[in-house]
């Protein structure tokens, strides 16, 4: 594989770990624990393993000759650091009796099922040590559900004397492992399943899993790019940059960037909720601080729009929920060839207020509501330009300003959209230590025996040598939500929690971030080398939940 000289010096690096996993460990056992809500229904959906206690690990001894061999899976969108997940889960299977094997599943949980392998070897693992991106062994979003898909793993399983299956994956993957941690329990066939906490979007935490990997090193790779257009913009004066960020739900990246390069407006999904704002409100308070700015002299800016957005508009939502309810599994709407005929369908079906909602959309971004989903049933957010569609509302409103005599400034905008440019990112020392200790962390809950669990790394804001490894079942996190129509056990997201720290820091100083000549902050490039105090510092939304900032 070709290399850059940053990724040759990288390969070389050793990814500092929590010192209870230098060597070998102990399993404490804590209490018995709940799922987050609905726990009648969640222990009855998962008798074999709900309910079991979080573990912690301690130095321990090495345990006698653990022979197994272990499947895993990348699921899901890529996240920097996903290879040092399989990097530390090879490591530490090869020193707990290097017989022992790892096989990678390939292009995601179908790999599983199509019996589609490759053994990963020390000569493979090496070549991607410390590196981003997935394609390692390829990821994918087949959502693991049915029986039969649960028995071609069986099948496989028993071909390769697997034992044991990691799934790395965000909130629908980890559902996913824990569904099929159960099935296989109750079956009694002797494959346990570990998950692993992925997603750049930063919603799949909680009191146990401080931070999902990947959220850092994306985070940081946007916040350089709008730090840089910042620096743009006060340059030239000229532009407003209405820039959209990843994150398909929840606005935890947008949060995060915003803390790292105080733009001069972010917009925060789940406030927009919470205040019932229309997609009117929104574009008035965009306006309002164009107008304030204008009137100043400042005719550039930078707003932060969270890919999420528009599904957290609650009339948005609403429409998207019936439409979601209309579309599962209805063959008569596939059944129609034309987009005209689909919309038509689907407005005859919608309730009064949103066939209103419906009806008011560009084509483009209604059609991309009906059409398209990804298999867990999700609107695909990242196709939506609601960047585009706020500078054209945005551009119609000054326009009607100006001739009312309410505006006299200039107002040119360009559209940025940051998702793919920071997703498979070369992982930063974060992302690359949490990584590694992820996966060690995986291979001790397997040699332990464990199934169900999801590999906990936590006390993140300490560093590397004081995190804390162990375990927390998946079945903890879980609630029920309706998904395709039905009432399912899920994983329960975090979103943007609007008591919190970081939201409430990103309040009390974003009217300064809007009206100021530059409040902006350039945070430049991730470091890889240098003083840990840059190069290894965690994000700004765990350092403000952790209060060491604040
Ligand atoms: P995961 O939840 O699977 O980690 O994916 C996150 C994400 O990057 C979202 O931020 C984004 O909306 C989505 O994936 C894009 O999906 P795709 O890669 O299929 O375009």
């Amino acid at each position: 594989m070709l290399k850059s000289p940053l990724q040759i010096a990288r390969s070389a690096y050793k990814p500092k770990m929590p010192v209870a996993l230098n060597g070998f460990v102990r399993l404490e056992e804590g209490e018995k624990t709940q799922s987050v809500a609905d726990q009648e229904e969640i222990s009855k959906l998962f008798p074999n393993t709900y309910g079991m206690p979080i573990i912690h690990m301690v130095p321990g001894e090495k345990p006698d000759n653990i022979r197994v061999n272990v499947g895993v899976i990348l699921s899901g969108g890529q996240a920097p650091g996903g290879h040092n997940v399989i990097c530390g889960l090879f490591d530490g299977l090869k020193k707990l009796n290097p017989e022992n094997k790892l096989y990678g599943f390939l292009g995601g949980p179908s790999g599983l099922i199509e019996h589609k392998y490759t053994l990963l070897t020390e000569d493979i693992i090496n070549e991607y040590r410390n590196t981003g991106g997935f394609d390692i062994i390829g990821s994918g979003r087949t959502k693991l559900e049915e029986t039969w898909q649960f028995d071609k793993g069986i099948e496989i399983c028993r071909e390769l004397d697997i034992k044991a299956i990691v799934i790395i994956g965000g909130d629908d993957s980890n559902t996913n492992a824990c569904v099929l941690a159960e099935y296989y329990k109750q079956k009694n066939v002797g494959i346990q399943v570990i998950g692993c906490p992925k997603t750049i979007d930063g919603d799949l935490k909680n009191e146990q899993i401080e931070t999902s990997f990947g959220f850092d090193t994306a985070c940081k790779t946007y916040s350089e790019l709008i730090g840089n257009i910042q620096r743009d913009a006060n340059s030239a004066k000229k532009y407003w940059h209405f820039i959209r960020l990843m994150g398909r739900s929840a606005s935890h990246i947008a949060l995060e960037c915003a803390l790292q390069s105080q733009p001069n407006i972010c917009l925060i999904s789940e406030e927009v909720e919470a205040c019932n704002y229309t997609l009117n409100d929104i574009v008035d308070q965009i306006v309002n601080v164009i107008v304030a700015r204008a009137e100043a002299g400042l005719n550039f800016g930078t707003i932060l729009i969270p890919e999420g957005l528009i599904e957290f508009i609650p009339a948005m939502k609403k429409l998207i929920q019936e439409l979601n309810d209309i579309l599962a599994n209805n063959e008569e709407f596939v059944s129609l060839e034309t987009n005209d005929e689909k919309r038509q369908y689907v407005k005859g079906m919608l309730s009064p207020d949103s066939r209103q909602v419906y009806r008011d959309l560009p084509k483009g971004i209604a059609m991309q509501l009906t059409l398209d989903r990804d298999p867990h049933g999700n609107v695909m957010v990242s196709q939506i330009e609601t960047e585009k569609l706020l500078i054209e509302m945005v551009a119609k409103k000054l326009a009607q300003l100006k001739g009312e005599g309410k505006y006299k400034g200039k107002f040119s905008a360009l559209n940025h959209f940051f998702g793919y440019e920071g997703r498979c990112a070369i992982p930063s020392n974060f992302d690359a230590d949490y990584c590694y200790s992820i996966g060690i962390t995986a291979t001790h809950l397997i040699a332990a025996g464990k199934t169900g669990y999801m590999a906990l790394v936590n006390n993140l804001t300490a560093p590397a040598a004081e995190w804390k490894a162990g375990g927390v079942p998946i079945t903890m996190m879980m609630n029920m939500e309706r998904r395709n129509g039905k009432l399912k056990p899920v994983i329960q997201k975090a979103l943007v929690d609007l008591k919190g720290k970081p939201f409430l820091y990103f309040k009390a100083h974003r009217a300064e971030w809007a009206d100021a000549n530059t409040s902006y902050i350039y945070p430049g490039p991730i470091q890889y080398y240098g003083p840990s105090e840059v190069c290894d510092l965690p994000t700004q939304t765990l350092l403000l939940e952790k209060g060491k900032i604040e």
